[in-house]
């Protein structure tokens, strides 16, 4: 199993894990983010970062061994932790996020991300959408970005090939691993329901990097 994970990984830039975290699980985790959330100031980008750095649940999401399993075997033994996001798209803060390739943001060795369904995400409410094999190569983020939504690196939709785009219908405790330069984006959330979701990001420990100030909760899976 890890090895043909690992080799589709290697071939997509991503796998996806279904039902990576239980029912219960998922409930326990939105409430818990829903409570960080309202003890912060939380502005409109609908985004929130450190939920591990201050919560024992989160914490231990990130090392669930279901997912510590998978990213041993796409990384390698000495998987690092860095640090965790909540993206929560909703009613009033439901604009999709552009296509990019995260290594642009932090650049350094690379890094692999857990997108997280917190909810059902569908088209409709901004599921996340992503172009397999795109992670063989860095491409230049020049796309027009004065719409104050955050994502200052970024393509214009224009410059994606929409036949080769896969949607990541995901039910609420799905997951995909993905490599840091897989063109991914998302939709916008034309429904009016909830769209959460958790993105965890971990590196193999073994490679250099400069200090990153985001990457406040770091620590070593066993
Ligand atoms: O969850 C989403 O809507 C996409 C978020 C995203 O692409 C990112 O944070 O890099």
């Amino acid at each position: 199993m890890t090895a043909a994970m690992k080799e589709e990984f290697d071939r997509q830039g991503y796998f996806i894990l279904k039902q990576l975290y239980s029912q219960d699980e998922v409930q326990a985790l939105k409430a818990e983010a829903a409570r960080i959330l309202a003890k912060h100031d939380v502005d409109q980008s609908g985004v929130f970062l450190g939920l591990a750095a201050e919560s024992e649940l989160f914490k231990e999401a990130a090392r669930t061994p279901g997912l510590t399993r998978a990213l041993k075997a796409i990384i390698g033994d000495a998987v690092l932790f860095m640090n965790d996001k909540v993206v929560f798209k909703n009613a009033s803060t439901d604009f999709g996020s552009p296509w990019h390739q995260d290594y642009s943001y932090w650049h350094g060795s690379h890094k692999f991300s857990v997108w997280i369904a917190l909810d059902d995400a569908t088209p409709a409410n901004g599921c996340l959408r992503v172009l397999p094999g795109s992670h063989r190569s860095t491409v230049s983020h020049d796309g027009e970005a004065s719409d104050n939504h955050g994502f200052i690196h970024r393509l214009n939709e224009e410059q994606i090939d929409a036949s080769q785009v896969v949607d990541f219908e995901a039910s609420k405790g799905d997951a995909i691993v993905f490599h840091d330069l897989l063109l991914h984006a998302s939709y916008s959330n034309t429904s009016g329901a909830d769209r959460w979701a958790l993105i965890s990001t971990y590196k193999d420990g073994t490679q250099p990097d400069p200090e990153y100030p985001w990457a406040k909760a770091a620590f070593a899976l066993k």
